[in-house]
């Protein structure tokens, strides 16, 4: 007789759908300042305490805690204030473009512009992003891209750099160290690997910063990159921005339950740190420690970020359909902005006062980049870029059969 129960397939679940509250026990969260720093040389093997764990340094009074507090002046914590909530207000007023048909789709990054706009303060000119359609932090918190011209790559229209082929938001800055956002995901985990072996191959000092969401760690390209980086050692930060949700897909069905994804680090000879996303000084502080070890040829380290995403996957999007639409109220991590925001006014270097008017300054600069960016057209007026440049670039020269097709594009009166 067979002893056995009858086998059961596990299909994981989140705990919380729309009427139901999200039981958040599952991010077994450490406490403020718990974690030890390790040595920036330690084999992976010995990172398990970090990797299951959780990096933080703001306590629930905003103070700095623990071995992890950065050592970071006022003013660069204030410019990373700046650059979160610049970032935040470019987002609402998109999405709001969006709505009113001036741009075709929009991706917010609401709730993790702490990771983004933290590991750009600690990146150098001349290291290289690959990053996600919800990177934008790493654009908004640098003052040599124009707004108005990320507008316009949003808006397709006359002015846009990418000359109207690409959806917005997948963005594309070679001199600000922003590799061009595919929409095939995963991919660019690989090519951060590739690009940070050329930097070694030829001896560079520069290093790679690719970048990942939970659920296209699912992808084989995030399994080929871990192996990559481990056998060359290669000197990338590979960040997994783990936000609970891929779309409607909740992260235990990318692999997260039970186990985190920094620990798969480990099981590939790469250093991890599972670390509090929401924590801009905590952000800081591993992404300095990950520089610090790929600069100095000690290897790659993989960063899970635990954050929400406290919006829609983007505007096509209705979460309330698959989440508890107060979700975010209640994730444990609290809002970055609000954090930091908190830590600065316990150390007497901000107030109310001078957030509102930031607000208010930030508020008149999009402004006035959205208005000279839609005066080169919007999606409502049709002043798209010109289809002439349609065939350009596909090849470095413009073979014959394209030659043939502009031509008859022209014929066509297009
Ligand atoms: C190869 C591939 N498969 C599927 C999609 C469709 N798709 C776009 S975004 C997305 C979810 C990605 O989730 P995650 O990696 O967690 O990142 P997040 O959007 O949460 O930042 C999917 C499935 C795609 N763009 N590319």
């Amino acid at each position: 007789m067979n002893s056995h129960p009858a086998l059961q397939l596990h299909v994981p679940e989140p705990t919380g759908r729309p009427g139901h509250k999200t039981d958040f026990s599952y991010l077994r969260l450490s406490p403020a300042g718990a974690l030890r720093r390790p040595p920036t040389d330690t084999p992976a093997a010995d990172t398990a305490d970090v990797a299951n764990g959780l990096v933080r340094v703001l306590d629930d009074q905003g103070r700095a805690v623990g071995p992890w507090a950065p050592p970071i002046r006022p003013e660069r914590l204030r410019q990373g204030l700046r650059a979160m909530l610049r970032t935040r207000l470019f987002d609402a007023r998109m999405v709001l473009a969006q709505r009113q048909k001036k741009l075709s789709f929009y991706i917010q990054c609401l709730g993790e512009e702490a990771i983004a706009v933290a590991q750009a303060q600690v990146l150098q000119p001349g290291d290289m992003c690959f990053p996600t359609y919800r990177q934008q932090g790493l654009l908004l918190s640098r003052d040599d891209i124009s707004l108005s011209e990320l507008i316009c790559q949003l808006m397709s229209n006359q002015c846009d750099p990418l000359k109207g082929r690409q959806l917005p938001v997948l963005h594309s800055y070679k001199r600000a160290g922003f590799f061009s956002v595919s929409g095939n995901l995963g991919t660019q985990f690989i090519q951060a690997v590739g690009w940070a072996m050329a930097s070694a191959i030829q001896g560079d000092s520069k290093i790679a910063s690719g970048w990942i969401g939970d659920g296209a760690t699912a992808e084989a390209e995030f399994t080929t990159a871990l192996t990559f980086a481990h056998v060359y050692r290669a000197p990338v930060i590979l960040n997994v921005v783990n936000n609970q949700w891929a779309i409607s897909t909740f992260q235990s069905m990318a692999g997260g339950e039970g186990s985190t994804f920094a620990a798969r680090g480990i099981g590939y000879g790469i250093a991890a740190l599972r670390v509090d996303g929401n924590d801009f000084l905590a952000v800081h502080a591993a992404s300095q420690w990950a520089a610090e070890r790929a600069r100095n040829n000690q290897g790659p380290t993989l960063i899970e970020w635990l954050t929400y995403r406290g919006g829609p996957h983007s505007t096509s999007d209705d979460p309330s359909r698959y989440r508890p639409a107060d979700d975010w109220q209640h994730f444990p991590l609290g809002d970055p902005i609000a954090r930091l925001k908190q830590h600065l006014i316990a150390l007497d270097e901000w107030s109310d006062e001078r957030h509102e008017t930031l607000q208010q300054e930030l508020q008149a600069e999009l402004l006035a980049a959205q208005q000279e960016a839609e005066s080169h057209g919007t999606l409502l007026d049709g002043h798209v870029f010109s289809a002439d440049a349609m065939f350009d670039d596909v090849y470095k020269e413009l073979p014959a059969h394209l030659r043939r097709q502009r031509e008859q594009q022209h014929t066509l009166g297009g």
